[in-house]
């Protein structure tokens, strides 16, 4: 799935997931600073530089929902999102 990095927030901010299957995210970087795509429990944490784009692949174990974030501006910014895992 494809997914937007901006100044200061996710495009979409909702991610579905099928446990047990892996889940490629395409994320590119609309903004104007770098961004990251983190995700705590899955060890996930990857930089998008401005004008970048980058590609993940996690895999939810359990249903559930995860927080995505960006590591740089979640705490300032709510930079964030929801992993929906069925
Ligand atoms: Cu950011």
């Amino acid at each position: 799935m494809q997914l937007a990095a901006q100044d200061f927030s996710f495009s979409p901010n909702t991610i579905q997931a099928t446990a047990g299957q892996a889940v490629k995210v395409t994320i590119t970087n609309k903004g104007s600073v770098e961004h990251n795509f983190s995700i705590t429990s899955l060890h996930v944490s990857k930089d998008v530089e401005k004008g970048g784009t980058e590609t993940v692949t996690f895999t939810a174990t359990q249903s559930g929902a995860l927080e995505f974030f960006c590591k740089y501006h979640v705490d300032s910014n709510g930079m964030k999102g929801t992993i929906t895992v069925t």
